[in-house]
């Protein structure tokens, strides 16, 4: 498929195959595929994903993958989902593929991401100069809402760099811009990060007061998609608030979605694994990582729905 010629999930991907991918969906599924420019980065690339679209009145999700650049299996994980989304024939990836509205942006870092690929792996922020010698600010400190209320950074060197001020990288503005502007059809939105095999729940910003307001459903919808992700890898997951389970951690993006516009539904993923490869995670498991986290992604959309 695509300009490129190929795409599969036994191998990771530069960033214009993804793109031409995304571009070779909206050609063959006209009518259920739009391709969104979402935003812009500081190198000039696009922030480029998908609606996907069976009928209208639905509610809405949002996958964030890739806002760091080294989280590889992020973006191949979004993908995958988002392939099964248009092909799969199982029933209950039918069901959530049709009744809700997706808004899926695999790489949500990009002039990362391909420094990933071409100078330095273990890049984690974005490209911006920082200071004389440094570049990058963390896109995940970066959003404004309690921006800079511990766990980030003042140093413009360091990896948890906040920024000199919240959004001020063009990928974070813009992106957020675009979520505002869709804000009122979100129901639920769903970052991918790796690696840890956690499903947090937001706040992340120092306490008190950073548990959300419906922390103990999001508690049981989790702890229920974290065993439909076990179920067929025996994959475990921990499920809780950011702080209780990771540390202190402000100006990430699920916290600005929640905090802004009240999103009933908001969980950051930390995907494979816990640490044997990090962020090098092999790309023979990009398969298994997709389907056990897309069995717990049917499960967060099914217990979420009212029933
Ligand atoms: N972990 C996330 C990070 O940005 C996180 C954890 C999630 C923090 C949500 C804040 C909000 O540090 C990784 N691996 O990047
Ligand atoms: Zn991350």
């Amino acid at each position: 498929v695509g300009r490129s010629g190929h795409f599969s999930w036994s191998d990771y991907h530069r960033l214009d195959e993804i793109y031409a991918w995304l571009d070779a969906l909206e050609e063959r599924y006209p009518d259920t595929v739009t391709v969104i420019v979402g935003g812009s980065t500081y190198e000039g690339r696009q922030i480029k994903g998908v609606k996907v679209s069976f009928k209208s009145g639905n509610p809405g999700v949002f996958l964030e993958g890739g806002i760091h650049a080294r989280e590889w299996v992020s973006p191949a994980t979004v993908t995958y989902i988002l392939n099964q989304l248009l092909t799969s024939d199982e029933p209950r990836i039918r069901d959530i593929a049709q009744n809700y509205d997706w808004y899926i942006f695999p790489v949500f870092n990009p002039d990362g991401y391909e420094y990933t690929h071409t100078t330095n792996r273990l890049w984690r922020k974005t490209r911006s100069p920082t200071s004389d010698t440094c570049h990058g600010v963390d896109p995940n400190r970066n959003w404004g809402f309690h921006w800079k209320d511990g766990g980030s950074s003042s140093d413009p060197c360091a990896n948890h760099y906040a920024g000199p001020e919240a959004f001020s990288e063009i990928e974070t503005r813009s992106m957020s811009q675009y979520i505002t502007s869709i804000a009122d059809k979100i129901d639920v939105y769903l970052a991918f990060h790796s690696y840890s095999q956690l499903l947090l729940i937001p706040y992340g910003f120092s306490g008190p007061n950073n548990y959300v307001s419906n922390h103990d459903t999001l508690m049981e919808i989790g702890l229920k998609a974290a065993k439909s992700l076990s179920h067929q890898y025996g994959t475990k997951y921990i499920v809780g608030n950011i702080v209780d389970t990771i540390y202190v951690a402000s100006g990430g993006s699920a916290d600005w979605v929640r905090g802004t516009f009240h999103t009933p539904i908001t969980f950051t993923y930390e995907l494979r694994d816990t640490g044997r490869y990090g962020f090098l995670l092999p790309a023979p498991k990009i398969v298994p990582t997709g389907q056990e986290t897309l069995d717990s992604v049917v499960t967060i959309l099914r217990e979420g729905r009212p029933h």
